[in-house]
Formats: C-alpha cells, structure tokens, sequence
C-alpha cells in the first residue's frame, strides 16, 4: 500500500493548529547495532512516521507555526543525501529534492545540514517542542543548538523561551483513529488471526514452542506484515504462569494448556492477539472451568466497550466475572463485593484488562485526564484481554496448578458500541475444540 501522503500532510497541519505559535522539532528513530556491525531490522519513530510516513532512518521533522496564520507556517524535512556508494551497498534513499516532493514537504535539507540549518529554524520561536528526554544524545544536540541561537541575543535574535513535549499534543491526536488507520490495523488483525488459527490446526503434543512460532511468524510475514508487532510468547504449560515469557524453547506435553499471545505489524500499525488452547486438542474439565470463565469475563469486558463508558468499566466487568467464576470454582471463599475491594483475585489476576493499540502495541494516549478514567469515544482502539494464572499452592486444588490462560482481542470504539478487529481467531472451548480436531470451525 503507498501511504496516503495527503493524510500525513493533513496530520501536520493539525499539529501546527495546536502549536501555534512556535517550532516542532521530531527526529526518527535511529538505526540499533545488534552486535559488531549487524543492525537489529529497521523500525521508524512512531510519532514521526504518524506525521510523515517516510520510512528512512537519519531524519528530522520540523514544523513551524507563526502566530498570523498561514504563510508562516513551514513543514520542513532533514534526511539523507541521495548517495550512489552507499545506495549500491543499502538500498535506495530519497534524498532531499524526491523527498519533498513526494512526502508533500514545502522545504528539504540534507540531514547533515542540521548543524548549520536547524539553529536558524528556532530563531525568534516564542516555544519548541521537541521529544524531552526521550534520547540523551538527542537532548544535548537540542540544548547546543538552543545555546548557539541564545548566543546571538546581541544582534536581535531571540530564543525560544519555553520547551514543550511534543508528544503531548501527537500522542491526543495518535488515540483517535481515523479510517486510514482503522483499515490498516483491521489487516494486521485479519493477519495475525490467520497466524492463530494455523498455530492450532498445527499444534500436537510432542512440538516444541519454537515450531509454534515459526508457524505464527511465518504467517505474519507471508501475508505481508513487516513484522511481528512485539516479541511472540509461546508459552506451554507452567510457562503460561510467567507473563512475559519468550523463550519458546520448551516441548509441549500431552495434557498441558498452550497460551499464545502473538501478532503482526502492518505498515506500522500493531495488532495484539492471545487465545489459550489445549495441545492436544481436548480441554481438561478443570482446564475448560477455568477457559470458560476468563471467556465469559473477556465478553463482559467487550460489552463495556462504548462511547461514554469509562476507560475502567471493561477492567470492572472483568474483575467481577472473574472472581465470581474463582467463587463458584472454591478457589476464592467470601462475599463477592468484599472478595473485589480486598483485591482477592491479585494472585490469580495481576494485570489490567487492556491497553491503547496503535502503532505501538501500547500504544499512545493518556489513561486518566485531571486525575479521572478517560471517557470512550468512537475511533479509540483498545485491547481487552482477562486471564487467570494459578501457581501450585496448597490452598488450589492440584487439577488447577499451571493452568495460565489469557484471551485478548482487539477492539475499536464505534459511534454506538464497539467493533472486535480480532474475532476470525478462534476463541470458545467448542470453536477451538472443533478447529483443533477438523481443521474448520
Ligand atoms: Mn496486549
């Protein structure tokens, strides 16, 4: 898909609206050795590649705003020189003069101007807003050439006097997804859901995790993803019980649980998909009360997912279906209002029921405004993904220890309720049960 070079331009309009007056300063993200001379595979900025799609590394955006409307306002880019040596070795580069043509710039310099070019850029700007702290490196070019311009306060130049975080005003525009997005991420989903599904026709005791994943990454990128959105967990059995476990390395036994939770990147758009399933196919009873009960949570969740709620209310739903289910289950004992205030489900359920999705995973946004949950709105596009996860303890029955499940979608807020981007993957015991053994639902 070529990016709709309209929209980024739109994008940047956008910001200068909210910056004015003043001068934005955006670098991409830079190239990361991943040993001697070997480079870990390319991935631009997030908030820069929102405002510019353009895809190359060595590059800075820069946006000025005047405050007497239109004809002050400049979108300017840095990158690399066109250069035949390093293009035969690398690969083609824009360079300057293609780059502001084709990414709809009003000015272009090569980014080893910077130096030269970018201190008369914030001269007499009342306010810069750049990425604070972000990269150290970063910061002390920006307070060298803030100290050069400062420097020339004899002859009538002034500095800027004030720094913003530019990602305040890029991070509130990155919630809202517009149709562009939501089709692009709708993809990742499709993709991602595809690569679920095959990882259970495929899945037979005696694979290891490391065979799970090949056959999700393959699907991810066979069908055009870039890359995988995050680092995939494979995880069988008690591995399920460690969140963030990405090894993949262990052998799936007959009898164990198999909690995946993997997805593609989409010309930069993520999606974030776990389902838990048995490895050879059959859910055990106690393996299936407990599935049945973080689905029923999961779909209780989803139904909060509607303009006007709070961010908190799907968590909510959640956490109530969930310990009821440990209720009936015995694993909890007591009064269900008192068992949730007391935060009696910790052990089994530690984490939240979702996260912002975009271009990155977790993705841009505030949760809370002045000290409130946030308020959904349509084109907001979130994950909702309960779990239990129940470590061997003398005071669970032995049938539950190891039993990790977690089931995430992926889900945007529509004018009237919520759309899941993620629902071609097999979810219920009977779907999973039916894929598992036939291949189709
Ligand atoms: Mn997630």
């Amino acid at each position: 898909m070529q990016p709709d070079i309209a929209i980024h331009r739109a994008r940047r309009e956008r910001v200068i609206e909210q910056m004015r007056p003043g001068v934005l300063v955006l670098a991409t993200a830079p190239e990361v050795i991943r040993n001697r001379d070997a480079h870990f595979p390319y991935r631009y900025d997030s908030h820069f590649h929102y405002l510019t799609a353009f895809p190359e590394p060595e590059a800075v955006l820069v946006l000025i705003a005047g405050d007497s409307g239109k004809t002050e306002t400049r979108q300017i880019l840095f990158c690399r020189e066109k250069n035949m040596e390093r293009e035969i070795w690398d690969g083609f580069r824009f360079g300057p003069e293609a780059a502001r043509e084709v990414f709809r710039f009003d000015a272009t310099f090569a980014y080893d101007k910077l130096d030269e070019e970018l201190p008369k850029l914030l001269e007499n700007q009342p306010v810069l807003h750049y990425a604070i702290g972000f990269d150290a490196a970063w910061d002390a070019r920006m307070l060298g050439w803030l100290n050069h311009v400062r420097g020339k306060a004899r002859s009538g130049v002034s500095a800027p006097a004030a720094l913003l975080d530019a990602r305040a005003i890029i991070d509130e525009m990155r919630l809202f997804k517009d149709a562009h997005e939501l089709a692009l991420m709708q993809r990742a989903a499709d993709i991602s859901a595809a690569g679920h599904l095959a990882a259970q026709r495929i899945c037979k005791p005696g694979m290891g995790e490391w065979e799970i994943e090949a056959e999700l990454l393959y699907h991810f990128r066979k069908s055009g993803c870039q890359a995988p959105a995050y680092s995939a967990i494979v995880a069988g059995g008690a591995n399920a019980c460690v969140l963030h476990y990405i090894n993949n390395d262990q052998t799936l036994h007959d009898g164990d649980l198999l909690l995946i939770d993997a997805a593609g990147e989409y010309h930069g758009y993520a999606a974030d998909i776990t389902r838990t399933f048995p490895v050879n196919g059959r859910f055990t009873s106690a393996q299936r009360d407990i599935h049945e009960i973080v689905h029923a949570a999961q779909l209780a969740a989803i139904d909060m997912v509607k303009p006007g709620n709070s961010w908190n209310a799907p968590h909510d739903a959640a956490l109530r279906v969930l310990t009821q289910g440990m209720r009936d289950l015995k694993l909890l004992n007591g009064e269900l209002d008192g068992l949730i205030e007391q935060e009696a489900y910790k052990p089994f359920y530690m984490h939240k029921t979702g996260h912002w999705l975009g271009r990155d995973v977790h993705d841009a946004g505030e949760y809370k405004v002045n000290g409130e949950w946030r308020t959904l709105q349509a084109g907001m596009t979130l994950t909702v993904e309960p779990g239990l996860y129940i470590r061997p303890s003398e005071a669970v029955p032995k049938a539950f220890w190891n039993i990790g499940i977690r089931i995430e979608d992926d889900v945007a807020v529509t004018l009237d309720g919520c759309h899941v981007l993620t629902s071609a993957a097999p979810k219920s015991v009977s779907d999973i049960e039916q894929v598992m053994a036939h291949g189709t639902r």
